[in-house]
């Protein structure tokens, strides 16, 4: 008799929407995956890349037990060991290397894999244990910190709008985002606010799938984005549309922020931004007169030297017009801001004085450090090989010898190559997990479906085993996954009101306890004045680096999700790969010509920093001196054995130590044609 069963999980990937999921289970296996069709944002529907989780989940090249290096670093060769004796490892290791060098010379490189709250990113989980060790701490600051960072200086929080207000807006600007391919459940209250009548602005220098969708589709040169904005509220003091009652109750600091936008009228902004000047008029009275206005602005955005600069001015946008006065006006941008969960990750278990704290976005810099050296790697979550900047230097670093590098992974990616010991990962539907939506307002459960695969064990339950190989006694490191959960949700703020991990787990999902339409920052902003900040004086524009093309290299490129990939998750999926189709780069009629460049040659793109192999694509949804290739390819299965990655500098951008994937100057010539090359010997 076969028994089946349905259980409620949620989609843990770094994606807005965290999708509520039924997984059917029969006979203790997972056979099928649907949306929640009860969840009001995500509505039943996944995604093109989720849509596979299931067969993902059973893939021949998951990896089941512990393994050990044989060969050498970054030849992914490994002998199958025990539990017993990687933990037995890992402790010699870790006490040797903690008495030589003290704890900091531990990286604990956590990375966003999963965003949960028990097993990943935004619960800090494993943070006891370094804590207890005194490792150094990791600043998670590789996805969305600039902007983070900018919209703390304007609004005193990340968190904007609900994203389901975006059905009352009427005039919709998606603002350095790619919603259909990125968290594509916002399009439906997009779609229902279009009904009513709403105008859909695209402002992207690529024409991506969404700004073919919208009604508009302004493509700005990279990282001018600021300027824009400026200028937009020129047209909008010209117009005397300023909510001035808005400005006098609820802002600070207008009279130094209107000097700022006199510098930018459409004309300057024009110059600035390649967008004609009508363009931006028009725009500019459209916004004057459009309440509310609703802006979805994301992370593309600011992966750019001025990316912080870039959301604090946009978000300087509603305080001028008035728009948070409205459901439907405002920016979102995140809305973790108003999740009021905070992991106790023990500081109090440090040891005395002050620990170093490691920048996600300088693994190569740290990993170069002689002076105080980082001598264990501790990866768990991320694809660093994939997903992090100046790649060659971050293979260089995971090459040495003196490095203990662990990896806790549920796929051979690049970056366990160079693991020492490898240590398999559960899956989401193999360990319980509390999570929030970064794009929507509601707390989500996910139940364990069916037992781990092999000897796969959960992120919670490798350091508790870990921390008892350590002989460390404190009994935070042993608290059960459930326990877990209830402390996380004991914080009592009145937007976690009835919400128990009970009612999670019956319910699935639970709405934050907040208004329903909710609008953010009715009763003032959490900023020192209690009110929106504007910035200041020399403060609103931060040009990009790509501005100052003065080198060899004169493109600029732009590196933003692939529609099939998640990150780096999901590379390895035949089929997902081969709808993604290999290294593409999508490069301008014009570029091309300049170049003596045909579409489909097989093409290297360069600079200082390494080189990419790619196809090259010629494309119009490109301008000229602007160029494109998705993230996500994994380096070891791409032609040129790197990804886009290999091309981006490790540099920060203005706030917070942010990457800046999409502000990088390039080259590209042409690569011999094997093909071809084979035809010159072929017979006739
Ligand atoms: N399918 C898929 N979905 C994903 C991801 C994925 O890899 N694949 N990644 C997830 C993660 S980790 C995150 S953080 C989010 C990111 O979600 P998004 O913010 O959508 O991320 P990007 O694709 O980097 O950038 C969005 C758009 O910004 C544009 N852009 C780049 N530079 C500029 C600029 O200077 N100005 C303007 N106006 N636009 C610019 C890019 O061309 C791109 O179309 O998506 C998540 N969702
Ligand atoms: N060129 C370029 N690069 C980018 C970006 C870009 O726009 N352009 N975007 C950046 C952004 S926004 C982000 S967030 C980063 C992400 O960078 P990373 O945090 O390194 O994320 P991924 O590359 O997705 O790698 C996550 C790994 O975690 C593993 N994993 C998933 N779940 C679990 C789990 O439960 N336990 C364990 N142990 N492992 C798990 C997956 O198999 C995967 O290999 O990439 C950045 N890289
Ligand atoms: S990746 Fe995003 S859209 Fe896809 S299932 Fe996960 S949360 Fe939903
Ligand atoms: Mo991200």
């Amino acid at each position: 008799m076969t028994r089946e069963l349905n259980v409620l999980g949620a989609c843990p990937l770094d994606c807005p929407d965290t999708c509520s999921w039924v997984v059917t289970v029969r006979d203790g296996e997972a056979v099928g995956l649907r949306g929640n069709p009860g969840q009001p944002y995500t509505r039943g529907a996944l995604c093109v890349k989720v849509n596979r989780y299931v067969e993902h989940t059973k893939a021949p090249d998951r990896i089941l037990y512990p393994m050990r290096r044989v060969g050498p670093k970054g030849a992914g060769r490994f002998e199958r060991i025990t539990w017993d004796e990687a933990l037995d490892e890992i402790a010699e290791r870790l006490t040797a290397i903690t008495g030589e060098f003290g704890g900091e010379a531990i990286w604990p490189y956590q990375g966003t894999g999963t965003l949960g709250y028990i097993q990943g990113e935004t619960g800090q989980a494993g943070r006891r244990l370094w804590n207890a060790l005194g490792a150094s701490f990791h600043d998670l600051n590789i996805c969305s910190r600039a902007g983070n960072t900018g919209l703390r200086l304007t609004n005193g929080s990340p968190g904007g709008m609900d994203p389901e207000t975006f059905a009352q807006s009427r005039l919709i600007l998606l603002w350095g985002t790619n919603t259909l391919t990125s968290g594509h459940h916002l399009w439906k209250f997009i779609q229902r606010a279009r009904t009513d009548g709403a105008h859909v602005v695209a402002i992207d220098p690529i024409r991506t799938r969404t700004a073919d969708q919208a009604d508009e589709h302004l493509a700005i040169r990279p990282g001018t984005d600021a300027a824009l904005a400026l200028a937009l509220l020129h047209v909008v003091l010209d117009e005397g549309a300023q909510d001035e009652e808005y400005l006098e109750r609820h802002t600070h600091g207008w009279g130094d922020f209107e000097q700022e936008i006199r510098k930018y009228p459409p004309k300057v902004a024009a110059e600035i931004t390649g967008i004609p000047e009508k363009d931006i008029r028009a725009l500019g009275v459209r916004l004057a007169h459009t309440r509310p206005t609703g802006i979805r602005a994301t992370m593309g955005l600011q992966r750019h030297r001025g990316g912080g600069t870039a959301l604090r001015t946009i978000a300087a946008i509603p305080g001028v017009t008035g728009d948070w006065r409205h459901p439907g006006g405002g920016v979102a941008y995140s809305t973790s801001g108003h999740v009021p969960i905070q992991a106790d990750t023990r500081l109090d278990l440090l040891p005395d004085g002050p620990v170093r704290s490691l920048t996600m976005t300088r693994l190569a810099e740290g990993l170069e450090d002689t002076a105080d050296p980082v001598k264990c790697l501790w990866v768990y979550a991320a694809n660093p090989m994939g997903s992090t900047s100046d790649q060659n230097r971050v293979r260089r670093g995971l090459l040495r010898e003196d490095l203990f590098t662990v990896v806790m992974e549920q796929f051979p990616t690049d970056t366990v190559d160079y693991a020492d010991i490898v240590l398999p990962a559960t899956m989401q539907f193999e360990h319980a997990d509390l999570h929030a939506g970064y794009g929507h307002m509601y707390l989500m459960w996910n139940e364990p479906a069916v037992p781990p695969p092999g000897e796969c064990l959960s992120t919670t339950e490798t350091f508790r085993r870990v921390a008892r190989r350590l002989g460390l006694t404190d009994p935070s490191l042993y608290d059960s996954d459930l326990e877990i959960a209830r402390q996380l949700l004991s914080g009592g703020h009145p937007s976690l009101a009835g919400i128990t991990v009970e009612r999670l787990r019956a319910e699935g999902w639970v709405r934050l306890s907040v208004p329903d339409p909710f609008v953010p920052f009715t009763d003032g902003f959490p900023t020192a004045s209690g009110r929106l900040e504007f910035p200041g004086p020399g403060q609103a524009y931060v040009e990009p680096f790509t501005a100052r093309a003065a080198g060899p290299y004169k493109l600029a490129l732009i590196t933003p999700a692939s529609h099939t990939f998640l990150n780096t998750i999901f590379g390895n999926n035949p089929e997902l790969a081969r709808r993604a189709g290999g290294p593409k780069i999508a490069v301008n009629e014009k570029d091309a010509a300049d170049r003596g460049l045909h579409d489909g040659q097989r093409v290297r793109v360069f600079n200082d920093n390494g080189e990419l192999a790619a196809e090259l694509e010629i494309s119009d949804r490109v301008a000229p001196g602007v160029v494109m290739t998705p993230k996500g390819h994994w380096p070891k299965l791409s032609p040129g054995g790197t990804n886009a990655n290999a091309l981006v500098d490790e540099r920060d951008a203005d706030m917070g130590r942010g990457a800046v994937y999409h502000d990088n100057l390039v080259e590209i010539a042409p690569l011999p044609d094997p093909a071809k090359d084979e035809g010159a010997t072929a017979p006739a």
